[in-house]
Parts: structure tokens; sequence; C-alpha cells
């Protein structure tokens, strides 16, 4: 039996990597600087797992912005456009090259566009996605595995586990950009790359190599399981003398259960956190040849392990398989879980007894193998720890339980449909054809996170801090005025992140000091814990909103985050369905949207941006999900009256098969992301004749270009041919939070004046 671990967080206990990465970039540090800061971090990682006696310890886990961004400079997999800065005469040339291909590059008179990010599975991290030609070759490139597995054996003292994202899902995980093939069909390119750089790190002395095949949980073409049979037959045939592992995560394998078990590899990873059903039948079909890693602690939660139920998994498969060939591991990377819960001093006591962060995990592992080992007394600790959680009374509220069971589909529906409420509203607030707004925040300046910092410090008073955000939201409440927006937003400035800050003002949410978890690049989240029933105490945003609408005479939107987005976006409960929890949040932000009424705010929008990405990873498992998300949200926006507006947002939107479920949220007006995509997704809504009101994007918030008129009057045309005038609004893609102030009036400015022509159009006779 042996200690296996997937990968480890590398952003640093303290955010290094990320204050490093961000030096690197504005010029404030070099490139020696960068790099020793990231070496220091990796042996750190590398000693804290030697410590926890882990047999299989990771390398090249670690990565400067995203390990599929690694893995294309890997593998020579870089886009023409970087050619120019290949050609760059300067000593970074690898470095800055890789973090032009995840940030573009804007220098010596060069501007290349970033390649495309997407989210990495059902996490809230975000990857690079590789790009694919037709007949594209690849070439052994950047030499980071190698070099990393030489450090790292040195540091250790023993053959690490190089871990390497595998051939297939590698290919799956990008894109085409042409028209006319299949992108596993460069495998046949890819795998001679693969099977020299397997086989350099078996002549270095790699004992273990650890392949990630995450797609071989996912529904897969026949094409596609095709291609696993063809590439690990190369590289089983083309790599003697090397273990390999397979790794699979985040669902169960499902159907391909018997293709994962009969590829010729030594060892396979099962996630039997999301998926513990599937012990028996993977323990039924694997090969004599097979050894199986166990991941048994959870590599996407915060939550302590449950020992017993560990345990009981592990002796079921040396019971089939012998302890030989059994590993335990976390069911994923660590990756997705903060770094050490003993930086957390200040979070309540009781609930930190019931929690492990990635340190913890590791521990958790060798306290799993000292258990089968004799050291009963790790496990009646643990015991003790799990019981404390299950019986505690903070965690269970009887009020909050009943409310959810009370649920009923007309509590969850508006008192009369659209077209009803569609009349009235427009009587109501009597607003100009394709009215303009925004999708809620405005620039976090380092003023305003500063004013936040000083809080925290004790250098401002609460009372001192609340002065400087009203100023800051009457500025920005004037500045909207001066644009000449239709619909206002007060813009968020008393907020750090759209679900932490909702987080720390409902019941049943603990958060942390320093539980950052990588987004993506230099940028973290850190996710609110949900531990108990949830509850709103007291009114959440109706303040900031009401002093907004007190300032001036046009409408101001309110703003709130939705039940699904706040789920997917913390750390949930292991005790209860996902379902009841996402129920609990909506009614909390029910009651708050209805305190919003009652304080005069007329039109509220409930943000859900995480809606598609909740999507679980198999499609069977679809309309479960969408059913109670988008209840979900229908029970928070339907508490209000008729005239009262009910907006949505939503980024990422790929609504082409969920758009049925989208019209079902029956929001009175969605605004989505579609100015990148010049306006096609609005495709879908217009085949699906989307009866209700839709703000499309119209420019692109991620850059701080300032778009023109003209472009946007020849998107909102675009959209005016697709969708009744009567329906339209004009915003930009997302919220400006990221932006600077100077580019957003400035685009701004041109939104709004896009928007009175083509109303000048509209009321043109044709
Ligand atoms: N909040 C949460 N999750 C998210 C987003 C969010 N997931 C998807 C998407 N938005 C990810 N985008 C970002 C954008 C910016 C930042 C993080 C994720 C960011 N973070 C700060 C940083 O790393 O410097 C830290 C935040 C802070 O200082 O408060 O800027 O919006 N939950
Ligand atoms: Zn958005």
């Amino acid at each position: 039996m042996q200690k296996n671990n997937l990968g480890y967080p590398r952003i640093g206990a303290r955010r290094e990597l990320k204050r490093a990465c961000e030096q690197y970039w504005s010029g404030k540090i070099g490139r020696e600087e960068l790099l020793s800061v990231a070496e220091g971090l990796r042996k750190q990682n590398l000693r804290v797992q030697q410590e926890a006696g882990i047999d299989l310890i990771p390398c090249n886990d670690f990565s400067f912005y995203d390990q599929v961004l690694d893995m294309s400079l890997a593998l020579g997999a870089i886009p023409k456009r970087y050619t120019p800065v290949l050609t760059q005469n300067n000593a970074n040339i690898e470095l800055d090259l890789y973090f032009a291909m995840a940030r573009g590059y804007q220098k010596d008179g060069l501007d290349i566009t970033a390649m495309e990010m997407t989210k990495w599975f059902d996490t809230n991290y975000h990857y690079i996605v590789p790009e694919f030609h037709n007949g594209q070759t690849f070439t052994w490139f950047s030499s980071k595995i190698t070099e990393e597995f030489t450090e790292a054996r040195k540091v250790l003292n023993q053959s690490p586990k190089p871990v390497i994202i595998g051939p297939v899902s590698y290919l799956l995980s990008g894109k085409e950009k042409e028209a006319g093939f299949h992108r596993i069909e460069l495998l046949k390119n890819l795998l001679p790359v693969y099977i020299e750089i397997l086989n350099k790190l078996r002549e270095e002395g790699a004992e273990w190599i650890q392949l990630d095949e995450p797609f071989l949980s996912l529904d897969l073409t026949e094409q596609e399981k095709n291609a696993y049979k063809e590439a690990y037959a190369a590289i089983s045939k083309a790599c003697k003398g090397v273990n390999i592992m397979v790794a699979t995560y985040f669902e169960a394998l499902g159907d391909n259960t018997a293709l994962a078990t009969s590829l010729p590899v030594q060892a396979l990873h099962i996630d039997l956190v999301r998926a513990q059903e599937q012990l028996d039948e993977v323990l039924h079909a694997a090969p004599e040849s097979l050894s199986l890693s166990l991941g048994v602690v959870d590599g996407r939660n915060i939550w302590k392990n449950d020992y017993e139920k560990s345990l009981r998994l592990i002796k079921k498969a040396i019971a089939v398989l012998g302890e030989e060939r059994v590993f335990i591991a976390p069911s994923s990377s660590l990756l997705h879980t903060p770094y050490d819960l003993d930086a957390e001093t200040d979070l309540d006591p009781e609930v930190r007894n019931w929690l492990a962060f990635a340190k913890q995990k590791l521990n958790e592992i060798s306290d799993l193998y000292d258990i089968l080992n004799g050291h009963s007394e790790l496990l009646d600790k643990n015991k003790q720890a799990l019981e404390s959680r299950r019986t505690s009374t903070r965690i269970h509220k009887p009020g909050v339980k009943d409310r959810v069971a009370a649920i009923t589909e007309k509590g969850a529906t508006r008192n009369s449909p659209f077209q009803i409420r569609q009349r009235l509203q427009e009587e109501r607030f009597a607003l100009p054809l394709y009215p303009t707004t925004t999708i809620g925040s405005f620039p976090q300046t380092p003023d305003i996170r500063k004013l936040r910092a000083l809080l925290k410090k004790g250098e401002l008073t609460p009372t001192e801090y609340e002065q400087k955000i009203e100023a800051a939201t009457i500025e920005a409440i004037r500045i909207q005025e001066r644009i000449g927006l239709d619909v206002l937003v007060h813009g968020e400035f008393e907020r750090n992140d759209m679900v932490e800050y909702f987080g720390e003002l409902l019941d049943g949410f603990v958060f942390t000091k320093n539980g950052w978890v990588q987004s993506y690049g230099s940028r973290c989240v850190k996710p609110p814990i949900i531990f108990g029933d949830i509850s709103r105490p007291e009114d959440m945003t109706v303040r900031w909103s009401r002093f907004a609408q007190e300032h001036t005479n046009k409408i101001v939107k309110g703003m709130l985050t939705g039940p699904v987005t706040i789920l997917q976006w913390s750390f949930v409960r292991d005790d209860q369905p996902r379902k009841s929890t996402t129920f609990q949040i909506a009614l909390a932000i029910r009651d708050e949207v209805v305190a919003l009424e009652k304080a005069g705010i007329s039109m509220i929008q409930i943000d859900e941006p995480a809606i598609r990405e909740g999507l679980p990873l198999r499609k069977k498992d679809w309309p479960a999900y969408l059913d109670w998300a988008i209840t979900a949200f229908r029970l928070s926006a339907s508490g209000v009256l008729d005239e009262t507006q009910i907006h949505t947002h939503m980024c990422y939107s790929e609504f082409n098969d969920i758009i049925a479920h989208i019209a079902a949220m029956d929001a009175d007006v969605i605004t989505i992301e579609t100015s990148r995509s010049q306006m096609e997704l609005l495709e879908a809504f217009s085949d699906f004749k989307y009866p209700n009101e839709i703000g499309p994007g119209v420019y692109d918030i991620h850059s701080p270009r300032v778009p023109s008129v003209e472009e946007m009057v020849a998107l909102l045309e675009k959209a005016a041919k697709l969708l009744p005038a009567r329906n339209l609004w004009v915003n930009p893609d997302c919220g400006l939070k990221t932006r600077k102030w100077e580019e957003t009036e400035a685009a701004l400015g041109n939104m709004v004046k896009a928007a009175a022509k083509i109303r000048k159009n509209a009321n043109q006779p044709v």
C-alpha cells in the first residue's frame, strides 16, 4: 500500500506566486527573482509532502499560470501569432512567450491577443484553451517537465512522480481553430512527443508517471474511446520500464469502466468522493496487472475526511487486489483547496475542528495508512470530530428546513405571466426604446481596495469607511447621470467579491483569512464555507441600494448574487444534497429581494453567472440539476409584485443547449455576454423566440479598449434583426470592476451614443 498525492496548490500559502508574477508583469522585479520565488514554493511543497509521509510525491504540478498552458508549451503547440515574440531578441524568451500566450502581448509595437480561457470541468479554475489546426505537428519545446523532475529528485532524494496531462485529455481540452477536422485526429502527430518525454523521464530515473485523463469520466464518442486505446497501446509499447498511472477524477468512469481498466498501464486512479459507488465495478473489471489509486480524501472540498467510510473502501479494495496493488490518495489534485488550516487562527474553533485544507489532507492520507497499520487512536479522534459535526446545534435549524420543505411550484412563480408584467413595467418606467444600463460593478480602484484593508487593520473606523464608500457611490451616480445612462447602479464599492460579500452577511457561512484558491493565472478567490442551514439575519444590500436611489431621480437597479452562483462559488456542505443548500440560499435571497422592493427599489438584478458551469459533467444528470437550479432562481425572484422588474445576468454564455431552461427562469430582463462572438449567441434566443427582454452585451469588458460608437451600432443592428426592438436593452458584456474609470467613462459614453443612434433609426419610417 502506498500513499499517493495527485497535485498540490502552487500559488503559495500567502499568495507569494501571485505577487511575484504581478510584479514581474509590471516590471518591478526581474526574471531571476520570479524564478527564485517559484523555486522556493516548489521546494517547500515537496518538503511538506515528504514530511507528511507521502510516497508518490507529484512534480510538474507547479505552474506559473496554468497546467494546460504548460502542456501546450511542452508540446510546442504555440499559435503562429506568437512567432514575433519568439523572435524578439530577449533573454526571457520562453517565460515571456508563455505569459504572452496567457495574457496577450502589447509591447515593442506588437499587439497580440491572449489565448482563450475556459473553466476546468466543474471547478472554479480556468485553463488556457489549446488551439489546434488541421494537420498540426508537435515538437518537444519546453523542458519544464524534466527540469522540475530533476529539481524535485534532488530535494526529495527519491524519485518524484511527474504529473502530465494525458494525450487524449490534452487534445479534448482544446479547440479547433478551423473547420474540417476533429482535434482528436491529431493524436498520431502528438504521441511521438509524449513518448519522447516519458522515455526521457524514465532515463532520468522516474519510477511512476501520472497521466491525467479526466475526460475518461465524461461522455465519450466512439472515436474518442478508440483514441484512448490507440494512445495507451502506443505508450505502453514504446515506454517500457516506467510505471504509468492514469488519473481520472470529478466523476465516475461509468460506461467507460471497461475501457479505462483495459488500458495497458500499471495503475488507475479513481475518484471515490464524487462516485464511491464505482468501486465495486472497477474492482470487478480490474485485470491482475492493474493497481488502483483510491481517491478517498476530497480534493474539491474542505471537510475532514470520514475515516470509517474511507477505511471501508480501502479494505474492500485490499480484499480484492491485495495491499500491493492499492494506493491511498486524494480524489483529485489538491489545487482546488486552500493551503493550510493552521493559518486560520480566527476561525470559529467548533467549525475549525470539522475542516481539513491541503496540508491537513496529506496527514489524512497518512492517518488512513497508519490506522490500517494499528494506530486506532487516530480513528477515535476522527470519529469524535465527525460526531461533533453531526450533532452540532449550530448546523441544523428546523425553521429553515421547514421553509424549504414547504416550497411549492406556485411559490416559485411570479404572480402574472411575462406579457402582463411587461405592460405594467412599461407603464411604470416609461423608458425609451433600447434603454441603457450596466451590469452592476464599477471600477474597484486601488483606493477602494485600500479602504477595506485599512478598515480591517483598524486604521479606519466603520463610520469613516462607510462615509468613504458613500462618497464613492455618489460619485458613481453622478458619472452615470452625466453619461446619460437610463438605469443606474450603485457601483458595489462596499463589496469585495460577489459571493464572499453575501457569505459574510448570511448565517450558516464562515469565512477564512487565507483560504485562497487559484481561479486563473494570478487571480484567486476566497470561497466562503457553508457549514449549516442558511438564513438571513438582516438586510444585506438594502442600505446601499436605498442610499443610491435617494441620490438620483433615475432608477437605481438593486444588485444581488443568485442562489446557484453562491452555491457554486462556495465550499458546500457534504452532509445534505446541493439542491437543499441552494433552496435555503434561494429563500434568503428572496427575502432580500422583497426587502429591496419594500425599500422602494423597483428593478432588482439577481446575477447567475455560474448556472452553466454548475451543469453536471454527464449529460444524463443535466435534467435533474436544471430542474432544481432553475427553480431556485425562480424562488428567489418571485416574491415581488408584477411591477417590480427582475433582471439577471450571465457570463460565459453558451446557451444553445439550455435555452429552454434560461427562458424558464422567467427573468423580466437578462443581460448576457455576446460581443466577442459578434452576437452569434443571439441566434439561439431568436430561434427559440425567447419571449422576455434581453440585453446582449455590446462591448467586451475584459480589455481596456474603448469601443467605437459605430461598432456598437452595428452590433445593435444585428440584434434588432434577430429580436423585437421592444425587448432589447443596451449594456456592456459584464461588470466593470476590473476596469479603470477613464476607459469606463469613455466606453459607456460611446455606448449611450450608439443607443441614441439606433433609437433614431428605429423611429424613422422605412
Ligand atoms: N467571484 C468568484 N468566483 C468567480 C468570479 C468572481 N469565478 C469566475 C470568475 N469570477 C473568475 N474571475 C475572477 C476575476 C477577478 C478575481 C478573481 C476571479 C480577482 N481576485 C483578486 C485577486 O486575485 O487579486 C482577489 C479578490 C480580492 O482582492 O478581494 O481579482 O467574481 N467567487
Ligand atoms: Zn458577467
